[in-house]
């Protein structure tokens, strides 16, 4: 079992472009639409019950949350949109908060992109998508709560995903994900690693770990 993000832990909250954290090393955001299972795949990629809040009434926060994993690596839980009943003003806000943290955060490695597996590919959704594109952040698509569709129904659905995407000349990979069976929970761990430039887990001795990702 990958244990490496088992130690993620909080560290802060950023509201406004003014609030951002410094930029210490590499980190992965996570976007989708509320309720599309976002904290409890960071819950379940982190192994741990409550790091991200899980709720019925979603939307209310609306900041960025940065969790330590070590060595200078963050993961960044963005705030989930789409919610109704958030004001037409504040939605602006916060959209204009979104693209600046995805143009200029330099530490920015890529973005998880969570969609319902059942709900895919919303207007805002593939707003994101543009927007990424734009500012050159590579995207991984989660598509969440496998669970809830039978085998033959989930593989359609990610292949359409992907066939929708690579119409509009985005490269993302698409996988299956399940908080819930812990279906894809490897593949995502491995672009994690990936990203944030972390070594092969396990067995590999924590000896060669100790330099941030900026030291090379
Ligand atoms: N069946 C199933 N339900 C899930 C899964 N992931 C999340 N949910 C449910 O979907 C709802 C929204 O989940 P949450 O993680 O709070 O979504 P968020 O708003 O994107 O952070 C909750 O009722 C969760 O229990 C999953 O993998 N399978
Ligand atoms: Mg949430």
């Amino acid at each position: 079992m990958h244990k490496r993000y088992q130690n993620a832990r909080f560290v802060t909250s950023a509201a406004s472009v003014a609030s951002l954290p410094p930029e210490t090393g590499a980190e992965v955001a996570f976007a989708g639409r509320s309720n599309a299972g976002k904290s409890s795949a960071l819950n379940r990629i982190c192994h741990q019950k409550a790091l991200a809040r899980t709720s019925k009434t979603p939307g209310r926060t609306q900041q960025i949350n940065f969790f330590d994993v070590g060595e200078g690596r963050h993961l960044v839980d963005l705030p989930g949109y789409g919610y109704a009943r958030v004001e037409k003003s504040r939605q602006r806000q916060w959209g204009a908060f979104l693209q600046h943290y995805l143009l200029e955060r330099g530490a920015l490695r890529g973005l998880i992109l969570l969609m319902d597996i059942r709900h895919p590919l919303t207007p805002l959704d593939e707003q994101l998508l543009n927007l990424c594109r734009e500012a050159g952040v590579p995207v991984h698509v989660l598509l969440t709560k496998s669970d809830k569709l039978k085998r033959g129904q989930a593989t359609t659905a990610r292949r359409e995903v992907k066939k929708r995407l690579e119409a509009e000349g985005l490269h993302a990979e698409v996988q299956l994900f399940s908080a819930l069976n812990g279906e894809g929970l490897e593949a995502v761990q491995a672009r994690l690693d990936d990203w944030l430039g972390f070594g092969p887990p396990a067995g590999a001795d924590a000896a060669a770990e100790t330099s941030g990702p900026e030291a090379g």
